[in-house]
């Protein structure tokens, strides 16, 4: 194993631990506190029993529903990819092939497979194969580069890594065969398009087999990641039965049935267009999924008016870039008539961009706060225009448990802002394979510390305040600060380094790097800092955006840089320069 892939942990998963994180042991030791496999902490027996008996969870399964709609309406439009429209029928079938491809490769219930690809239909036909099989799909971003891929292929001990051949002018097959001589477990590299010297996905397909041992609805689906706060991306373990209600809820939410259109308009693994209703929760109501390539205004714009979209979810610099547009002279609105909501999440929203939605693209803004570990929050369709547009909404189910708390973890009382911990039917109990991570990110009770500081209206609404979190949210984007520092420091000019946000009319924030150099060391331009986080395959989102050259960092009392003054000083910097 490659010392370049080997982050905390990487070492602490034999493969037969791996497979043994199945829910029939957690199940059956669920009725501790403890968590049930450190692979995979999961919910005590009396709270699954709770959400089962409540209608949370109803036993059902990804694979299952695919089925279920297919059989109900088989020529309905499931996916409409460019000029490709799959049906219902169609893409089930798709995913009975791969996944007896799948099967015949060796590839089986409980593998991970680090899956990467652009919003194209295949997208659907893997993650639903993957699913009927029990294989565990790792929803990396498209701009993911050797760094992160390495690492979850590596520390999920991946079999198999799915990728397009080219994409936004990268070749993802030349970063596969790196990793892959990197990483002896991982025995495939299948490929939408030319695979060159790996192996095409289209000639995986083979005629459909039985699967012998599908998941269950108790079992691990796939895992998400995690925006994080450390050194390296956390893995979030998701179950069938728990996002199928995040799915259903939202739904229920968003308005969302079987006449809906949804928009996929960010990149198809991010949790919130995957879940929040997103292209599961419309493909669930057996609606109409149409994939956008790019989330420019021209080409979403045209998609909405083509495939009379009814629904979809942007980041907040993409709700000011598709207002800017709508409100040019040039664009006439009535060719959006047919989108109802518009739903802008992953970052703050500011309430001054929130006012301009309606008036400028016709349709009902719904803010969405929510979190790949679980917990969802929208505002309602029928909230009074004030709620929706100076809050980030209240949560999806009656069961989400929400606290609000001081650094002492004491409950505040209403109305003041603090620390936001939340459990719940479709909140995770502790990231995969992470139990050191899981003493901190977690209560001892299983509540989630979301690291953000909120208050909470009389209404039940959250109004996010700010983050207590080590992380920078660029535009929804999120960047560990951690992360970006171990790559700074392994420069050998560098002495220390702290990454920090800086405000952005634009993104909400941008990242600063600090970097202070050792003594003697040559200096540098912020330029050559940048290409040296970019050259080691690190995701172009987590370059520095900025990078400043200091002497000294301002201190805490116990010696840790003091990220509030250097953000404090920063601030006083803008001001210096506003006032100039
Ligand atoms: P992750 O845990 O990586 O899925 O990222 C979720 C985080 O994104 C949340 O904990 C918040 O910090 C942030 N976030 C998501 N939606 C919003 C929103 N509407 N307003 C403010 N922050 C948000
Ligand atoms: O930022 C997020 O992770 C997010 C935002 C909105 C999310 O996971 C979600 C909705 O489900």
């Amino acid at each position: 194993m490659s010392a370049r892939f080997s982050g905390p942990g990487v070492e602490a998963v034999s493969p037969a631990a791996a497979s043994s994180a199945s829910p029939a042991s957690a199940a059956s030791s669920a009725s501790s506190a403890s968590p049930a496999s450190p692979l995979w902490p999961t919910w005590p027996a009396e709270f699954a029993e709770r959400y089962r008996a409540a209608g949370w969870w109803r036993g059902e399964t990804f694979g299952g529903m695919l089925r279920e709609r297919a059989a109900a309406h088989p020529e309905r439009i499931a996916i409409v990819d460019g000029e490709r429209r799959w049906t219902y029928r169609e893409l089930d079938e798709r995913a009975d092939r791969l996944a007896a491809g799948l099967l015949a490769r060796g590839i089986a219930k409980g593998d991970r497979v680090v899956l990467q690809l652009p919003n194209v239909a295949e997208f659907f036909a893997i993650v639903f194969a993957l699913f009927r099989i029990g294989a565990l799909p790792v929803f990396a971003l498209p701009a993911h580069r050797e760094t992160e891929i390495g690492y979850f292929c590596a520390f999920t001990k991946a079999v198999a890594y799915v990728i397009p051949d080219v994409s936004e002018g990268f070749d993802h097959r030349v970063l596969a065969s790196k990793v892959r001589a990197e990483v002896p477990s991982l025995a495939h590299i299948l490929v939408v398009g030319d695979p060159g010297e790996h192996t095409a996905l289209a000639d995986l397909e083979r005629d459909p087999v039985e699967i012998t041992d599908p998941p269950g609805p108790d079992e691990l689906a796939f895992l998400q990641l995690s925006g994080g706060s450390t050194g390296v991306p956390k893995l979030i373990p998701r179950t069938h039965d728990d996002y199928i209600y995040s799915l259903r809820g939202s739904n229920e939410i968003c308005a969302v049935d079987a006449d809906s259109v949804y928009l996929c308009a960010l990149p198809a693994a991010h949790n919130f267009p995957l879940s929040s209703p997103g292209t599961l929760g419309a493909l669930y109501a057996g609606a109409r999924v149409v994939l956008c390539p790019r989330p420019t205004p021209d080409v979403a714009f045209a998609l909405i008016e083509r495939e009379r979209v009814t629904i979809t979810g942007v980041v907040p610099p993409l709700a000011l870039a598709w207002t800017e547009a709508a409100q040019r002279g040039d664009f006439d609105p009535s060719r959006l008539s047919s989108l109802r909501v518009l739903l802008v999440g992953g970052a703050k929203f500011s309430e001054e961009a929130a006012r301009r939605i309606t008036p400028t693209l016709g349709c009902t803004l719904q803010q969405v706060f929510g979190m790949a570990e679980g917990l969802v929050n929208y505002t309602r369709l029928d909230d009074p225009d004030e709620i929706v547009v100076t809050s980030q909404g209240r949560p999806i189910s009656p069961d989400d448990e929400i606290r609000i708390v001081d650094d002492a973890d004491v409950d505040l009382p209403d109305g003041e802002t603090g620390h936001l911990l939340t459990r719940g039917p479709y909140t995770i109990r502790g990231y995969w394979n992470a139990p050191e991570h899981n003493a901190s990110s977690f209560t001892a009770d299983g509540f989630y510390r979301t690291g953000d500081v909120v208050r909470r209206l009389p209404t039940g609404h959250l109004v996010v305040e700010g983050r207590a979190k080590d992380q920078i949210n660029r535009g929804g984007e999120k960047v560990a600060a951690e992360e970006v520092e171990n790559h700074l420091l392994a420069h050998p000019s560098v002495h220390d380094a702290a990454v920090v946000a800086v405000p952005d009319a634009y993104l909400g924030e941008r990242t600063c790097a600090y970097v202070i150099l050792r003594a003697g060391a040559e200096p540098l331009k912020p330029v050559a800092i940048r290409r040296f986080v970019r050259e080691r395959g690190l995701a172009g989102y987590k370059v520095p955006d900025h990078v400043e050259f200091v002497e000294t960092f301002p201190y805490t009392g116990v010696g840790k840089v003091s990220k509030k003054d250097l953000r404090a000083a920063i601030a006083a910097g803008l001001a210096e320069h506003a006032g100039r």
